[in-house]
């Protein structure tokens, strides 16, 4: 399960990215927002 859910629609979101970035083998979400920071959500 993703540590943090988010809103779809709700925020600026231009882009979604998926990819096992810390490795252990479960797909992960990097969100980026327009005029923040980029996301990144681990799935654990
Ligand atoms: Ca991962």
């Amino acid at each position: 399960m993703y540590q943090c859910a988010f809103k779809l629609g709700t925020a600026n979101i231009y882009g979604i990215s998926l990819g096992d970035i810390d490795g252990d083998g479960d797909l992960d979400a990097v969100i980026g927002n327009f005029g923040t920071a980029n996301k990144i959500y681990f799935n654990k």
